[in-house]
């Protein structure tokens, strides 16, 4: 096949010309920015994707189009590298560059990394695109494929999709079939016959009842919950909200009900006591749990809660199977710490802690049997390894004694209903439904298990947010000098207080995180942080208020 570079930018010049002049990063979630301003970047991408898979000997590589979490006129892409990670430490670099080159400089940029990294051009190639559901998808979906037209490769459009489904097509194809199929029937038909497999007829058990309210966010994730229920035969009984008729993310949401800590906007006023409600965000990859209970007051089940409630019953699984598999839990610094208490002396399972941002949990969760990982606004899966997995499957297999054939058999199912390639809101929800079901609790009861921390998530305006560096998994700033001590010196006034500060990867903003035994105490605590911060790190705009008028304004 011969590939002429020409197109790359006759197409750039004529469908997708660079009209601004600010350079961007690959960040942690890929580039994110405001829609209009993407075009370029997303046929800029399908070039890049078109490279990625043919130094990959021809195998599949994602391209999502999504702003996760963040506002309706923003958007984002992310390429997903063949076995469903993140795209690699080396090639976000690459991205950056190849996006921030002028139209005039793309031909001679591909060549370069053409020639650097030894690819060959005129081999084979395959890219998979889909999009989330926001009105201009469409047109940068176009852009992604035009990319991947000009370098003559091969793309297969998905669609709208949440972004864990395209995570799993990828895996799927470049795995000829064996973690599953890569079609939207075939993903519903995996996690959906695993769900229904261990629930069997009895729908309700003990104090779980079969009901559950969803905030579908707006975005993808309704649309797909829909398609679920369809396929369901009322094995869950499901309400969903949010299902598109306002904008995505706007007062609803996982990020939303996480970071605001209240009811979303389009669920019905006063929610009966104790009944479960779960929000994911726009693209589907993230969730979370609350309830209001018989006193009225809202209550929160992060992704803390659920990465406890998944790690408790593996272990149960694990010993009913009689296995020794070294299981372990990752978190980041924003994890409740009495959950890391919890892990720690009533599982007794090892934790780490690693920094912001999937691809580090996800890459340490690989070194357990059986890794579970979580960020606490409910991002987080299990992964298990190719040795796990044969342990179960043998003793499913020959094991002559009922008890421990029938759990090798559940947790095959358990493992099945689990999308180890990366978050999924919903197949993350059925596992939590289905641990709930198992032990006959209701959300109280899974509530109960431990108390969390008040807790505060701030986000304060500087003029440069990169002024902050930090180390030991983010916990400890050590840019600008000084500033952690002052932190430490706010914090050991505080009865269990913990603060820490760090630039997002995400938003030009630095992020506060507090917590500490009592909700004045973390209140006047991150006021006290953030002072410091706006002080130290140059912040700009208006300063932190005190803790009367903080809640509403700087979250
Ligand atoms: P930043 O903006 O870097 O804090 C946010 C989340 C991350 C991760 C990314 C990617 C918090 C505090 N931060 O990153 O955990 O999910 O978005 O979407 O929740
Ligand atoms: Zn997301």
């Amino acid at each position: 096949m011969s590939v002429n570079l020409r197109t790359v930018y006759a197409f750039a010049r004529e469908m997708y010309p660079k009209k601004v002049n600010e350079n961007i990063n690959y960040g942690t979630a890929g580039f994110r920015g405001e829609a209009k301003k993407l075009e370029y970047v997303m046929y800029r991408m399908g070039l890049l994707a078109t490279l990625r898979s043919r130094i990959k000997n021809g195998q599949v590589i994602g391209v999502m189009i999504t702003a996760s979490h963040n506002p309706e006129p923003d958007n984002g892409v992310k390429l997903v590298d063949p076995m469903g990670e993140m795209l690699e430490p080396k090639w976000e670099k690459i991205a950056t560059e190849l996006v921030n080159v002028s139209d005039n400089e793309l031909e001679s940029k591909v060549a370069s990394i053409i020639k650097e990294l030894n690819i060959d051009i005129g081999t084979h190639c395959n890219v998979y695109v889909g999009m989330d559901n926001r009105y201009h998808s469409p047109i940068l979906l176009k852009a992604v494929a035009d990319g991947v037209i000009a370098l003559k490769g091969n793309v297969k459009e998905f669609g709208i999709i949440t972004t864990p489904m395209m995570h799993y097509f990828v895996v799927c194809a470049n795995t000829k079939g064996s973690y599953g199929i890569p079609t939207e029937e075939g993903y519903y038909k995996k996690i959906i016959g695993a769900f229904e497999s261990i629930r069997g007829n009895q729908l309700e058990n003990g104090n779980y009842k079969n009901r559950l309210m969803f905030d579908g966010a707006n975005g993808v994730g309704a649309r797909k919950m829909i398609q679920f229920l369809k396929r369901m035969n009322g094995s869950l009984n499901c309400e969903i909200f949010n299902k598109g008729e306002g904008k995505i993310n706007e007062n609803c949401g996982a990020d939303f009900v996480k970071v605001q800590q209240k009811v979303p906007n389009g669920m019905p006023e006063g929610i009966e006591a104790n009944v479960r409600c779960v929000s994911v965000d726009g693209d589907a990859d993230r969730v979370v749990y609350f309830f209001t209970d018989s006193n009225g007051k809202f209550q929160l089940l992060d992704g803390d809660r659920i990465a406890t409630l998944v790690a408790n019953y593996l272990m149960s699984l694990v010993k009913k199977c009689g296995l020794k598999l070294k299981m372990g839990l990752v978190q980041t610094a924003y994890a409740n710490g009495a959950s890391t208490d919890y892990i720690v002396n009533e599982l007794k399972v090892p934790v780490s802690c690693v920094s912001t941002g999937v691809k580090h949990l996800h890459h340490k969760a690989l070194e357990y049997d059986i890794g579970i990982y979580f960020e606490a606004n409910g991002h987080g899966t299990v992964v298990f390894s190719d040795e796990a997995k044969e342990m179960i499957k043998s003793i499913s297999e020959l094991s002559q004694n009922p008890e421990q054939k029938n759990a090798a058999n559940n947790f095959i199912d358990v493992i099945n209903l689990i999308n180890e390639t990366v978050g999924d809101a919903i197949s993350d929800m059925l596992l939590v439904e289905t641990i709930l079901h198992s032990k006959g609790w209701d959300v109280r009861e899974w509530f109960d298990t431990y108390t969390d921390l008040p807790n505060k998530l701030l986000k304060i305006k500087v003029q440069d947010r990169n002024v902050i560096v930090t180390a030991d998994a983010e916990r400890i700033c050590v840019k600008p000098e000084g500033l952690q001590d002052e932190i430490d010196k706010i914090t050991s006034n505080y009865k269990r207080g913990r603060s820490f500060v760090r630039p997002s990867g995400t938003e030009d903003v630095v992020r506060v995180y507090a917590e500490a035994a009592t909700k004045s105490d973390v209140d006047q605590l991150a006021y006290e942080v953030s002072q410091v911060v706006y002080k130290m790190a140059g912040g700009t705009g208006a300063e932190p208020t005190p803790p009367e008028t903080i809640y509403n304004s700087h979250i």
